[in-house]
Parts: structure tokens; sequence; C-alpha cells
């Protein structure tokens, strides 16, 4: 690099003494100055990129999620199951040492998680800049920007669509699965979340709500070129239920994409769900 550099000022010097009539040696000198600074601030700004790999990961009580299974009970004492967890996160902003963002562009910067597709439970980006980071912050869902209605049109995303007269774009969240309610019964538990609507005194829709929110947590980590950097998000599903709001399935666990107060609850929730750790640097 610096060689090439080096080369290109020569050539240019040369090609510049072979102007007779500049014989104002200010005026070459002054040129001469210009094109080395211009290459130099050009090389600078060059940045070393290196790649980083986030896994997504799903614990409740802190042990690794099981699918399909009757075995786990919420703070508010709901027995419950969880069969799918799948959701969005956009707009992530890895946060420097120095306090800059950068902001991940590539698919958009928006990624869709979803356990039934193991291919979504990895988010490989490259070119991040080389640099120390101490925060990683990301849109829970997605914002008014990025959330429109068919937007994807491929599966999975594009079954994950919001009805549009409920606001349209697509969910933010859904943990499925079932649990025992208030009678014994099994009953399907659908923790929806996305667009909120207000109804006015008729009970129509006057308004919609965006319940997107943001998760800042810090971490330390460094990007090189030299070696691959892995984070993992894990969610722990327990934290969706108990603090700051105790949810309980009897009264929220299902048809909540029309209950803008379950989408309140949640939203305050959710932002205690996610922990991040540097895994592994190879
Ligand atoms: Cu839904």
């Amino acid at each position: 690099m610096r060689s090439e550099r080096t080369t290109s000022v020569a050539v240019f010097f040369v090609y510049l003494s072979t102007f007779n009539d500049l014989n104002n040696m200010n005026l070459k000198k002054y040129l001469f100055l210009l094109v080395i600074t211009l290459l130099l601030s050009a090389s600078c700004n060059r940045e070393k990129q290196g790649s980083i790999s986030i896994v997504f990961t799903h614990t409740v009580d802190d042990k690794p999620i099981e699918y399909g299974k009757l075995i786990y009970t919420n703070l508010a004492g709901n027995q419950y199951q969880v069969d799918d967890v799948k959701y969005f996160i956009s707009k992530l902003i890895l946060i420097d040492a120095e306090g800059k963002s950068v902001a991940v562009t590539q698919d958009d910067g928006i990624h869709y998680v979803d356990n039934g597709y193991e291919n979504t439970l990895r988010w490989n980006i490259d070119k991040i800049p080389q640099r120390n980071y101490t925060a990683v912050s990301f849109v829970f869902g997605l914002d008014e920007e990025d959330n429109y209605s068919r937007r994807f049109v491929n599966p999975p995303e594009s079954n994950f669509s919001w009805p549009d007269f409920l606001g349209g774009g697509y969910h933010y969240m859904q943990i499925n699965g079932w649990f025992i309610d208030k009678d014994e019964k099994k009953t399907n538990m659908n923790i929806h979340t996305g667009i909120g609507q207000i109804k006015d005194e008729n009970g129509q829709i006057s308004q919609f709500v965006h319940n997107y929110f943001i998760v800042t947590i810090p971490v330390t980590f460094s990007i090189d070129e030299s070696y691959a950097t892995s984070l993992t998000f894990n969610m722990e599903i327990q934290r969706w239920f108990d603090a700051p709001n105790l949810y309980d399935f009897n009264e929220y666990g299902t048809k909540i994409m029309q209950n803008q107060h379950a989408q309140e609850l949640l939203k305050e929730n959710g932002k205690n769900v996610f922990e991040i750790k540097l895994e592994l640097i190879l």
C-alpha cells in the first residue's frame, strides 16, 4: 500500500515536470503538496475491516430452551410450554470505545430469528471497521421506517406479516405455545407483538402505535481483520413475563394483537430479556 502510494506520487511529480510552461516553481510546489495531501487522506480513510458473527440463543430459567415441553412456570404461576420463538431485530449499531456508532448496513441492518429455521440463528456480518467496541444497540422489532407491508416476499419473513387493518408491516415477535389456564384447561399461548391500535369512543381504530423499542447492552469486543469475532445474543424467555410487569397468561395469553395494554407491558419487560456475550475469537 505504502509503496503503491510512493510510486503514484513519484509518477505524478514526473508528469508535472513535463509541463514546460509551468515555470512557476511555487505553483508546482503547491500542486505537488495538494496531490500528496489527497493521496494520503484517501489512504488513511481506508480503515481495515473485519467480520462478526452473531449467534441467537434462547433460555428459560437460564437453561437452553426445550421446545414443546410443558415444563415451565412463569412468575404469575402459569404452567406453559414454548413451541416457537420468532422475532426481528433491526437498526443494529455497534458503539466503539470512543462512543462513535457504526451502523450495520448489510441486510439493511435487519435480521429475522426463528427457531424453526436453523439458518436464522446466526447472522454473519462483514465489513465492520477494525476497532474496539464497548456496546451494541438495536431495535427490537421494526421501526416506522423499516416496517411496511410486503417488504419481504419470501418465507419465513413473509409469513410474519401483520394485518393491514391492524397497522400493517410485520410482527415484531411471536412466542407460541400452550399454557394451563385458570380452569386447568390446556389453552393456546400466542404472545404476538407489533403495531398497536388506539380506539375512539365508538370502538373504531383512531391511531396506530409503533411498539418497537431500543435495546442497548454494554459488551466489550474487538473486530480485527485477522480473526473472527462472535457474539451471543441470548433471550431469556421468563423475563418477558416477570418484571417490571407481572404478565399473567390468563389475562394476556392470546389475542393480544389488538390489545395495546398487553403490548405496553411486553414493551417494558422486553428491554431486559437480552444478554450479549463475547462468545469466542478464532
Ligand atoms: Cu399475530
